[in-house]
């Protein structure tokens, strides 16, 4: 049994839950936590039914989301998995191992040797495209010497309770994952990441519209600016 909590990122994803629930590996954890975002299809019963508990943010909004989990978790290891059909259940152990290994934060990565990336079509490459280039930026303005990181935005990752909780980030909504990144490639915290497939949604409705979560990246890019190599 690992010493760790897996924590459930969920707004309305009954379907993706119950397709993936099999695959995830419960039994494996001391410690799993629904984090809810107020979800009304039915996510929240099921956890009930699983005998999972539920934690529902006062707020939404995934920033929100992960402070809760480090507020709620006793464990000192976090693996954050949102099922939603794009993140591969297989890699949720890979990323505690990270950890385990030494890791501040792991991240699965889409790009880089050995990933892959589930845009497909014109638009979806240009996603592509805007993710690697935020990546590019943020290592370059803020690494400190680490390996490069291939995916510094992707949600599925794992930090430390005790980090997640030293970097007392501020963002509410989706790029609270860019903060942490950022945040832990300027203390020159070690970053493991570990390749990964990103599959296709199942069901439910996308919560992140393209360009409106894009600028909130670079939002946070410009707060996080006076931290950055620039002004060192
Ligand atoms: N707890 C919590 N989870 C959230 C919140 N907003 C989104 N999520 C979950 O975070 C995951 C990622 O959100 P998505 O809408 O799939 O964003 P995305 O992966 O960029 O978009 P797609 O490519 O369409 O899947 C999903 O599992 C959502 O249910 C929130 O406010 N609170
Ligand atoms: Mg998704």
């Amino acid at each position: 049994m690992r010493d760790s909590a897996l924590i459930l990122l969920t707004l309305n994803e009954i379907e993706g839950l119950r397709a993936l629930w099999d695959q995830l590996p419960i039994g494996e954890f001391r410690e799993v936590i629904g984090l809810d975002g107020g979800s009304t299809d039915g996510t929240q019963e099921f956890f009930k039914e699983k005998g999972i508990p539920v934690v529902v943010q006062p707020i939404r909004g995934r920033g929100v989301a992960f402070r809760c989990a480090a507020e709620a978790a006793s464990s000192e290891r976090l693996v954050f998995f949102s099922p939603d059909g794009n993140e591969d259940p297989a890699d949720i152990v890979r990323l505690d191992d990270c950890l385990i290994a030494g890791a501040d934060v792991a991240i699965a990565r889409r790009f880089g040797p050995g990933a892959v990336n589930e845009e497909d079509g014109e638009l979806l490459k240009l996603r592509a495209r805007v993710n690697d280039t935020l990546s590019q930026v943020a290592n370059r303005l803020f690494s400190t010497g680490q390996p490069r990181v291939y995916d510094t935005i992707n949600g599925f990752r794992a930090l430390r309770r005790k980090a997640l909780l030293e970097l007392d980030t501020t963002v509410k909504r989706f790029p609270i994952e860019y903060q942490i990144t950022i945040r832990s490639l300027q203390r020159g915290w070690r970053i493991d990441e570990v390749p990964t497939k990103e599959g296709q949604r199942i069901g439910g409705e996308r919560k992140a519209a393209s360009w409106p979560v894009g600028v909130d990246h670079l939002k946070v890019l410009l707060t996080e600016l006076p931290r950055s190599r620039l002004f060192a």
